[in-house]
């Protein structure tokens, strides 16, 4: 993916915006992020089924520090062991899960693809390694966090087209067959949540897990760059929970073919010019009467040349929200 002038614009225009309401919150520090509406981030311990809903036992996220912040960080973990609260038993609690923190240079997704940690790309661990910490059931950690840091912003992958400092944070289930259900925030401090104003996270594969009501809507915001003309979606594992809505500025709505338990379905979508340097809003609605209970599912989408797109937990240029005014062609989806 090719970060041109459209994202500086986008952003320069976010940073214009930000005292009205509505707008794209500048603290995109929550990982998943406040307008995302999703509970937890999920991994599972290498001997789970992927039937649970977790395609890999890795997440891998991206966090960027603005230059312009020149103090240290942190990047805290909510709730990393598997057990007690939150976490999905499967018998015992037995899962392992290994947290290390990368930066320096082999991190920044744009010049090292494997990076991204996408399927079939093993070699997701470029950069250097800053900090690791392994996690099994540990009452002092269940339900509270654990702060990795401090970080000097320089120790990042410098990426000189985003002008931002790139840090990686891998979650990988080592051992037991658990779900590890966690959630992460950049913060200035190492004890409470204080956002860094300009800063943002973002993954390539989102695996998450959704609410465990009816009536909640969860969001995932994919950036479309320039050139992008069309997107192929493939979701994972949703167990035909309901449906899932792309909507946009110029589109009101469209639903996409949705998976079922430990399969992938994917479909292309085609991207209208006025759609491009702005984020897309993929709803995710939970199916009405009966509760699928405890759904992970699994989101990865890339563009015509194959190069997928990223999900910011704060989505650039803000919540897109669909105009009625602006007349667009009818979208028919095709495979
Ligand atoms: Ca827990
Ligand atoms: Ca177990
Ligand atoms: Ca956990
Ligand atoms: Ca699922």
């Amino acid at each position: 993916m090719r970060f041109g002038k459209s994202i500086f614009s986008t952003l320069l225009v976010t940073l214009l915006f930000a005292g009205s309401p509505g707008q794209a919150e500048l603290f995109g520090q929550a990982v998943p992020g406040k307008d995302e509406n999703i509970p937890f981030l999920v991994t599972f311990g290498k001997e789970g089924e992927t039937s649970w809903g977790d395609d890999d036992f890795y997440e891998i996220f991206f966090f960027l520090i603005p230059t312009d912040f020149k103090q240290q960080f942190y990047i805290r973990v909510f709730d990393p062991e598997t057990g007690g609260e939150n976490d999905e038993i499967q018998g015992e609690f037995n899962t392992r899960t290994m947290f290390s923190v990368y930066g320096g240079k082999g991190v920044d997704p744009d010049k090292n693809e494997e990076s991204k940690g996408l399927m079939n790309k093993p070699n997701y661990k470029g950069g250097t390694l800053l900090a690791s910490q392994t996690f099994g059931r540990e009452p002092r950690y269940d339900n509270k966090y654990y702060t990795f840091g401090p970080f000097n912003p320089t120790s990042g992958d410098f990426n000189t087209k985003w002008n931002q400092y790139v840090f990686k944070v891998v979650c990988e289930g080592i051992s037991g067959d658990d779900g590890n259900l966690y959630k992460y925030f950049l913060s200035r401090n190492p004890s409470n949540d204080v956002p860094i104003e300009g800063a943002n996270a973002f993954t390539y594969e989102y695996t998450f897990r959704m609410w465990n009501d009816t009536k909640s809507v969860s969001h995932i915001y994919p950036y479309v760059d320039t050139g992008i003309v069309w997107v192929r979606q493939r979701n994972f594992d949703w167990d035909i929970d309901g449906h899932i809505l792309v909507v946009s500025r110029y589109r009101q709505g469209v639903t996409i073919p949705i998976s079922n338990e430990d399969h992938w379905t994917e479909s292309r979508l085609p991207v209208e010019p006025a759609e491009v340097g702005a984020s897309l809003d993929f709803q995710f609605h939970k199916k009405q009467g009966e509760l699928v209970k405890n759904n992970n599912v699994v989101v990865t989408l890339e563009n015509q040349r194959g190069d997928a797109l990223q999900f910011f937990s704060s989505p650039i240029g803000g919540v897109p929200v669909y105009q009625a005014k602006i007349r667009v062609t009818p979208v028919n989806p095709k495979k």
